[in-house]
């Protein structure tokens, strides 16, 4: 009776405030393509202006690296046992390299951060070159570990 409570406790404690949780592996599946969609579109904002394609509004850029640097943490809470079926590009690479796939994801994670930083500075040229980081990371990810 004791270690079953002991674990549960342990467990509960990891899993931090915030930890998602889901019902069944199709709300997990929902989940973090939500949050993907997210992150492609508050990047997007930023990778436009990079472009030239976007008028460049320094606070814009900021508060766009603010909000994706949140919803970056927020998938890979998503790809548990079970979810690798159903509505979903994620390739079953994903559960057979999860170590690889988590540092892909912390790679990309740390790009965020610099980006966030680089659009606090104002200049232009900073955030091109973090963006252009950024966009190398979510490449390799996909790359690797999403169907076309
Ligand atoms: C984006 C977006 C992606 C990445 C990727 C970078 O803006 O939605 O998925 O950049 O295309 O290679």
């Amino acid at each position: 009776m004791k270690l079953p409570l002991l674990a549960l406790v342990v467990t509960l404690g990891l899993s931090g405030a915030a930890q998602a949780q889901f019902q069944k592996p199709e709300d997990a599946i929902k989940y973090r393509q939500s949050a993907f969609t997210l992150m492609g579109n508050h990047f997007g904002r930023i990778a436009g202006m990079a472009q030239g394609k976007i008028p460049f509004d320094a606070k814009a850029a900021q508060a766009n690296a603010d909000v994706l640097a949140v919803v970056v943490n927020l998938p890979y809470t998503a790809f548990g046992e079970g979810t690798d079926l159903g509505n979903t590009k994620a390739k079953p690479e994903i559960w057979k390299e999860m170590p690889k796939f988590r540092e892909a994801a912390e790679k990309m994670q740390s790009e965020v951060v610099k980006l966030q930083a680089a659009t606090k500075t104002g200049n232009l040229d900073n955030i091109k070159a973090a963006v252009g980081d950024v966009g190398k990371s979510c490449k390799a990810c996909h790359d690797n570990y999403r169907e076309k």
